[in-house]
């Protein structure tokens, strides 16, 4: 019948792309702890921290991960990593903390967004698991 077979359309306005969690972050459709933002970066705290002080720093352009950036994000990575030496000193970590990239399943990365982990307040060992 007409009607079963219009029930079964998809929706028309489902996107062909979701959003990461990080992008919804960005876009205040999630609540996070945001702790430093400009109009190229967002950093907040991260959901399960493995340190006393551990933020997340992700470009507001959703590159997917490291390995996906192209030349021209070249900027864009450096304000990141001057951004986090910032946050760093914001949150008070003095001279001792560490910025780790994930890049790819295996290598830990849950979030298909690009994001710099900056980790400190505690002693942090090397090589980490
Ligand atoms: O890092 C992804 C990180 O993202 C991981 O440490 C947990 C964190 N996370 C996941 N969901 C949230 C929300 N909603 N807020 C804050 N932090 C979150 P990866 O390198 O991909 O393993």
């Amino acid at each position: 019948a007409p009607a079963l077979v219009a029930l079964s359309e998809p929706a028309v306005t489902t996107p062909a792309v979701s959003k990461t969690l990080f992008e919804k972050i960005i876009d205040r459709e999630l609540p996070a702890t945001i702790v430093y933002e400009d109009e190229l970066c967002l950093a907040f705290k991260d959901i399960h921290p493995c340190a006393p002080m551990h933020v997340l720093l992700v470009p507001k352009k959703p590159i997917v991960q490291l390995s996906q950036a192209a030349p021209e994000d070249q900027a864009l990575l450096g304000h990141l990593m001057l951004t986090a030496t910032k946050v760093a000193a914001l949150e008070g970590l003095g001279e001792a903390y560490r910025l780790v990239i994930n890049n790819g399943a295996a290598a830990g990365m849950s979030v298909s967004h690009l994001h710099l982990h900056l980790i400190g307040g505690r002693p942090l060992k090397w090589p980490p698991a």
